[in-house]
């Protein structure tokens, strides 16, 4: 047999919240479907016909429509029907109701998109031990030393890995094999959905050189806006820059980075925990609101935020020493402000009073849409002596807990 070659996939679900949903109402297989939104009336009347009925039974009129949706709520995801529509995640629902007014819209229900991502997660660990958590929907995972997986450079391990997942949940997913982590999150997204994709180091030009700068996981608009600035739309034109000129540019970490990734290097490990970067909260209000008419709404509001963003601390086991603030204002421009603090701490009482001084270093002339409060730079609580661990708030639901998704982009607060 020839030599083992480092094989590593990358695995994302398939329209994830959304297949999820398909599974307790399968008569919208095939059907436009949108989560987003908070909790309506509307969703209450189908909770209630579930109680009467088997899930599977109701009617399709009974389903809420998007069609003469008012609110503020943004689309989460969306099915693979949906999508020919235009519709997809992070559009706003009244948008999204002009394009495909017959689509079905549900609310989210992180509990059992929860379920089924620990679901999915064990079934992938069965067959190969080597996973690295990346948030509720992707994961990586070393092949190169499991049975199989190096057998056609990891298709055959992927599809069996996709078909078992399949056979035991009802989810799709798709799959990228390639000689690292950032080929293999490219690689992911080739054949979506229900696809798998297979990239060797020799495929470097005809399939990651034509893409655009932006599928490079770790680019993100702000560097985007700027490498086109410079006439460079592709990874190819991007590999075609030396490093000093890329560390002209961008400074010596970035630059030097940009160019390995531009020529698909990348070393490093799939690692069986992922910590996660940073652990925050925010919400978005039902109207906008202003800092001195409203300000016993907002201070609620802030004070819940780190309430939840402790809880979140002490649930995870973390500590934390930098505390930043987000907001959005009615105009959408946004803007966040941090401070680091000399000790690690998970004490709301800490955090409420940090984020207060960021809260005072911001413009509150206009009204704003949206507040966040986040806690990084994290360690685990174990790892910081003298923490004294303080009672865990009890957590307060419906805002979005935002660790899965900045665990896998921190660019994201
Ligand atoms: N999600 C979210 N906010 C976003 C994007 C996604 O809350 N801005 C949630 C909903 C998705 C899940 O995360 O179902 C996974 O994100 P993906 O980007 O992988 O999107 P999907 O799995 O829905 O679709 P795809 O088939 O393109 O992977
Ligand atoms: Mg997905």
């Amino acid at each position: 047999m020839s030599e083992k070659i480092r094989r590593i996939a990358h695995l994302d679900m398939d329209a994830f919240y959304a297949s999820v949903e398909l599974l307790r109402y399968p008569q919208l297989q095939g059907l436009p479907v949108v989560i987003g939104g908070a909790r309506r009336a509307e969703d209450e009347t189908l909770r209630q016909l579930q109680e009467h009925n088997s899930l599977a039974r109701i009617a399709l009129d009974a389903f809420p429509r998007l069609q003469g949706y008012t609110g503020r709520g943004v689309v989460t995801t969306a099915t693979y029907a949906a999508r020919q529509f235009g519709v997809g995640s992070a559009l706003g629902l009244m948008k999204a109701a002009k394009l495909c007014p017959q689509a079905i819209l549900l609310p989210v229900d992180f509990a059992e998109y929860r379920k089924y991502s620990r679901a999915f997660k064990t079934i992938v660990t069965d067959i190969a031990p080597l996973m690295e958590d990346r948030g509720v929907d992707e994961v990586y995972i070393d092949f190169t030393d499991v049975p199989g997986g190096q057998r056609e450079g990891g298709r055959v391990l992927a599809r069996l890995i996709q078909k078992t997942i399949f056979e035991q949940t009802g989810l799709t997913c798709s799959i990228g094999v390639a000689p690292n982590k950032l080929l293999a999150k490219m690689a992911s997204e080739f054949n979506k959905p229900k696809g798998i994709a297979v990239v060797f180091e020799e495929d470097l030009q005809s399939k990651i050189w034509p893409l655009a700068c932006r599928k490079i996981n770790g680019i993100g608009p702000k560097t985007d806006v700027k490498l086109q600035g410079m006439g460079i739309q592709t990874i190819g034109e991007l590999a075609q820059k030396t490093v000093d000129w890329l560390i002209d540019h961008f400074g010596q970490k970035t630059g030097a980075w940009l160019f390995d990734a531009a020529h698909g290097r990348d070393q490093r490990p799939v690692v069986l925990e992922s910590e996660p970067v940073s652990i925050s909260r925010e919400t978005t209000f039902e109207r906008d609101l202003h800092a001195v008419r409203d300000k016993a709404a907002l201070g609620a509001i802030f004070t819940r935020l780190c309430q939840q963003v402790a809880s979140d601390l002490a649930a995870k086991g973390y500590v934390g020493k930098t505390i930043g603030i987000k907001l959005r204002y009615e105009d959408f421009k946004s803007v966040t402000r941090d401070q680091t603090l000399d000790d690690y701490t998970a004490d709301f009482a800490v955090i409420r009073q940090t984020a207060g001084l960021c809260l005072k270093r911001v413009p509150l002339a206009q009204r704003l849409r949206l507040l966040g409060v986040r806690v990084a730079t994290l360690v685990k609580a174990e790892q910081v002596q003298e923490f004294i661990t303080n009672q865990p708030l009890a957590p307060v639901k419906q805002t979005q807990s935002a660790i899965d998704i900045e665990a896998r982009n921190n660019q994201l607060f």
